[in-house]
C-alpha cells in the first residue's frame, strides 16, 4: 500500500482490519460493498455512532447515553417493527479517523446476537475514473440457540447487506449533491 492509502488487496485489508478470533460456538462473516461516492462522505455517515439512522434502514430512534461520544460509550438503538427485536444497547470500542475503522460490541438489549462484534474498514478506491470506497464489514457472534451456524449467519449478513445497500445509496445522494453544489458554484 502506498502512502495516500490507495492500493492493497480486499484479502489483505481483512488481514489486517478484520481479524476475529473464533470459538467453537461462534461464527463470523465478511461482507463487501464498493460505493461510487469519495471516502470523506462514507466516512462521514460510517463514524456517526450515535446517528446510526442516517443509513441503516431498520433504526428508528438511537440515544447516546451520557451525550459525550468517545470510546466506551454506549448507544441504545431502537428497530422498527416487524423484526425479532425492538432495541440494542452497544459499546463504541473503536473509532480511528485515520485509517477509516468503526469497531462496535452489541452489549445488551432483547435481541439474540449475544457476544456480537463487528469491524468496519473504509478504503479508497478508483471506479471508473472517480473516487469511490470499498467497504468491509465484518462480524463475530455467538450461534443463536435453536439455530444452526448457517441460519445464524444468513440472518445477519441479510441484515448488513441491506445497511450496505442503503449506505451507499446515501452516500451517491451526498456525492450528487456535492457535485451539484460545485456547478452551481461555476
Ligand atoms: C448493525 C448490525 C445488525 C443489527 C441488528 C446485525 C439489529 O439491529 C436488527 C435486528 C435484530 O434482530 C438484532 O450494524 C438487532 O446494525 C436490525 C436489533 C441488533
Amino acid at each position: 500500500m502506498n502512502g495516500d492509502g490507495y492500493g492493497g488487496s480486499e484479502e489483505e485489508f481483512v488481514k489486517r482490519y478484520h481479524e476475529h478470533v473464533l470459538a467453537d460456538h461462534q461464527c463470523s462473516s465478511v461482507l463487501v460493498e464498493h460505493i461510487n461516492a469519495p471516502l470523506h462522505l462514507v466516512w462521514s455517515l460510517v463514524r456517526s455512532f450515535d446517528q446510526p439512522q442516517k443509513y441503516k434502514p431498520f433504526v428508528s430512534r438511537c440515544v447516546v447515553q451520557g451525550g459525550d461520544l468517545e470510546i466506551g460509550s454506549v448507544r441504545e438503538v431502537d428497530v422498527k417493527s416487524g423484526l425479532p427485536a425492538t432495541t440494542s444497547m452497544e459499546e463504541l470500542e473503536l473509532l480511528d479517523d485515520k485509517e477509516h475503522v468503526l469497531r462496535v460490541k452489541f452489549v445488551g438489549g432483547d435481541h439474540r446476537l449475544k457476544n456480537y462484534s463487528s469491524i468496519v474498514s473504509l478504503h479508497p478506491e478508483i471506479i471508473g475514473g472517480r473516487s469511490g470506497t470499498m467497504v468491509i464489514e465484518s462480524f463475530i457472534v455467538d450461534i443463536a440457540d435453536g439455530n444452526t451456524k448457517e441460519e445464524t449467519c444468513y440472518f445477519i449478513e441479510s441484515l448488513i447487506n441491506c445497511n450496505l445497500k442503503s449506505l451507499s445509496c446515501v452516500s451517491e445522494r451526498l456525492a450528487v449533491e456535492d457535485i451539484a453544489e460545485r456547478i452551481a458554484q461555476m
